[in-house]
């Protein structure tokens, strides 16, 4: 059994977003996002750093949400939610599927701990407006792209939709996917009608 930890409005998201497009059967481990949880000692055997998501699949522990998609993918999807790997699609894929977590979470990751995560007398301020304006960049990027497109890699919805998804829920929770990236807002719009994206949310 695949088993999947997960935490409200986390990035676990992503991965019981996947199981429920490919109908992958999963059970959820459900944590509080607070270090009592987290940072427990039967949790941090599990994910030394004490972040979510990891799964346990029959005995196999991983962690990073875009390492445990394209685990998941390799797995389950059966050429599904990807573009034949060795393609100039596929390689345009890697890079969206990556930029969502690798550049756009950076930001996105700024925002939140200098905002509201940590303690207030240990955030930055400075790191906060660097973060929003960082953001806003790689928002401006996106929208650019998904021009005249239902998805990132045109017509087809691919696991990278759910990368980009996941991070762009953080941009709306964070008020930056406004009507300044018409393309974006829509685009997101359009994954946020996804039953499996409202399964996962819920
Ligand atoms: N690159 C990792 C990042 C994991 C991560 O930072 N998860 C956040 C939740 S979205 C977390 O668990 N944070 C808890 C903490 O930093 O204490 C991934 O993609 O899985």
């Amino acid at each position: 059994m695949l088993n999947i930890y997960h935490a409200k409005n986390t990035r676990s998201i992503r991965i019981v977003w996947l199981c429920e497009e490919l109908g992958i059967p999963y059970e959820l481990k459900t944590l509080n996002f607070s270090p009592e949880d987290l940072q427990s000692d039967a949790y941090l055997a599990v994910h030394p750093l004490g972040k979510v998501p990891s799964i346990d699949d029959d005995g196999l522990v991983l962690n990073e949400s875009g390492a445990i998609a394209q685990y998941l993918l390799a797995k389950h999807g059966k050429g599904r939610l990807e573009p034949r790997p060795g393609t100039a699609e596929h390689g345009k894929y890697l890079h969206w599927f990556h930029f969502a977590e690798a550049s756009f979470m950076v930001p996105l990751g700024n925002i939140a701990q200098h905002s509201f995560i940590r303690p207030e007398d240990k955030r930055i301020p400075q790191v906060a407006a660097e973060a929003v304006e960082s953001a806003k960049k790689m928002l401006g990027i996106l929208d650019k792209e998904l021009a005249g497109k239902a998805f990132i890699c045109g017509s087809d919805f691919t696991a990278a939709d759910i990368m980009l998804g996941y991070s762009l829920l953080l941009g709306k929770m964070f008020g930056l996917l406004t009507g300044e990236y018409p393309n974006a807002a829509a685009y997101f719009a359009r994954l946020a009608e996804r039953p499996a994206f409202q399964k996962a949310t819920a």
